[in-house]
């Protein structure tokens, strides 16, 4: 459980000066299949530059970095990604129908209403925990949120 308690220790702190990226309006889908996996989105913004290279959560036995790629007879299929970069001062969304973290072997129903801690393990900032909310099944994003 120590994912659990660092995210709900690192929540409470939004403005945390040791992390160089800011970590933004997550969100994942709520499931309502068990067995398929769920899908998060954020927005990564890094003054520095950085380079995320890994996902977990303690509700997936494994969290892959996807990009969408439309093929040649017009039908879109997942790519996985090895890592995503960040430009210096650009801001990276990841959003349905477009980049989005795939969340595999789901040990749990992604339940609308609750939340689920996210750690990104980044190049430079190092390891970031952030709360996902499970918005419903039809969210297309956070509201009141950029
Ligand atoms: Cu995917």
């Amino acid at each position: 459980m120590k994912h659990f308690l660092g995210a709900a220790f690192i929540a409470t702190l939004p403005t945390l000066s040791i992390a160089e990226v800011k970590v933004s309006a997550p969100w994942a889908r709520a499931t309502i299949i068990a067995g398929r996996p769920g899908a998060g989105y954020l927005s990564l913004t890094s003054e520095t530059g950085d380079r995320l290279l890994s996902v977990s959560s303690p509700v997936a036995g494994e969290v892959m970095l996807h990009a969408v790629e439309s093929g040649e007879n017009g039908v879109s299929r997942m790519v996985h990604l090895d890592a995503l970069d960040l430009p210096e001062g650009e801001t990276v969304t990841l959003a349905p129908g477009d980049m989005h973290l795939m969340l595999m072997q789901l040990t749990q129903k992604l339940e609308e209403g609750t939340n689920f801690p996210l750690t990104l393990t980044f190049e430079t900032a190092g390891e970031i925990t952030v709360e996902v909310p499970v918005l419903g099944i039809a969210a297309t994003g956070p509201e009141g949120t950029e």
